[in-house]
């Protein structure tokens, strides 16, 4: 049985239908703060968990029987900028509390980490798997103490912890929230109702992105590898690109040539983007799981735009 954290989220609610369909229905609780009505509460268990009451945590874990915790649940990038104290005791206290309960349960566990693990003094090209981490964001923080965390688990008490350092993720599914790399989501919907869009990250500002069947897929590989074969576990870099606002708007203009881009520059986003590498090297995961990004850039947008035309259109049939 498996136990997701901040299972309505942008990664969670596409992972727990993923898992659902691989695993089984019943084998996989999905949790969250509350309850949105989002299908995933109704496709399988589904329970109200804040993660920073451990006694809850521990409650639920138990009575299900779980044997892995994917924990999922925290504040990205931006808004941890904006609340620092409230990301450090819910991304921290989260995390130290999925651990112990794995821990005790004896779980194999995993959590994300980010490229915003990453300082402004990591080398920004070809960043390694290991390297200067000495981020400037409150985020970035928390991402290098969970990863120190999830390796300490795994040394001091053999917790089977697993994690990987993901790049901004785009989806259609679920929109992030709070991120720094959602520009390159709301790119794409505003290229379906607007033809147009304003970006506030700055042309010439590269990051790794990555579709989220890639995501979800690695998330399952790395979950199902061989232990004997993992050199790392928290956490390994992947990528499937490296794009500029400018970038996407090419590769949206194949598909919408009438497509403009324009810039409204958040300077507190913008300075967190400038602070993180501009491509990771994604080579430990390849060669000690497998790792192998199926979407580049312009097969992401091809099946970008459609799902989300499709989506509008359904919408507009409502
Ligand atoms: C964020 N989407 O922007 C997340 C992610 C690499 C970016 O950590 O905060």
């Amino acid at each position: 049985k498996i136990l997701v954290t901040g299972a309505l989220g942008q990664i969670g609610s596409e992972l727990v239908a993923k898992l659902r369909h691989l695993y089984g229905n019943d084998h996989v609780i999905a949790t969250d703060v509350r309850n949105t009505g989002h299908e995933i509460t109704r496709s399988g268990p589904f329970e109200t968990l804040d993660v920073t009451d451990d006694k809850a945590m521990f409650e639920v874990a138990k009575r299900y029987q779980v044997d892995t915790m994917i924990h999922l649940a925290a504040l990205l990038s931006a808004t941890a900028e904006e609340k620092p104290l409230l990301a450090w005791n819910l991304n921290m206290g989260g995390l130290v509390n999925a651990l112990e309960v794995s821990r005790e349960l004896g779980c194999q566990f995993f959590t994300p980490s980010s490229i915003g693990a990453f300082g402004p003094t990591t080398p920004k090209d070809h960043t390694p798997q290991d390297t200067i981490q000495r981020p400037t964001t409150m985020y970035g923080v928390n991402k290098v103490s969970g990863e120190l965390l999830c390796d300490y688990y795994f040394h001091k008490y053999g917790l089977d912890t697993r994690g990987i350092r993901f790049p901004g993720l785009i989806s259609y599914a679920t929109p992030p929230g709070g991120g720094t790399t959602d520009y390159a989501v709301e790119i794409y919907y505003d290229a379906v109702s607007q033809g147009r869009y304003a970006s506030f990250i700055d042309k010439g500002t590269y990051m790794d992105m990555m579709y989220m069947p890639d995501a979800l897929d690695a998330v399952v590989q790395l979950m199902e590898a061989d232990p004997a074969k993992l050199v790392h576990r928290n956490a390994f870099n992947i990528t499937a690109m490296s794009v500029d606002p400018e970038a996407i708007a090419a590769s949206i203009r194949k598909v919408i040539p009438a497509f403009a881009l324009e810039y409204q520059v958040d300077p507190k986003r913008q300075a967190i983007a400038e602070s993180w590498p501009n491509f990771i090297d994604a080579s430990a995961a390849a060669s000690e799981w497998g790792f192998k990004a199926k979407y580049d850039l312009d097969g992401m947008t091809r099946d970008m735009l459609s799902q989300i035309s499709s989506k509008e259109m359904l919408a507009r049939k409502a």
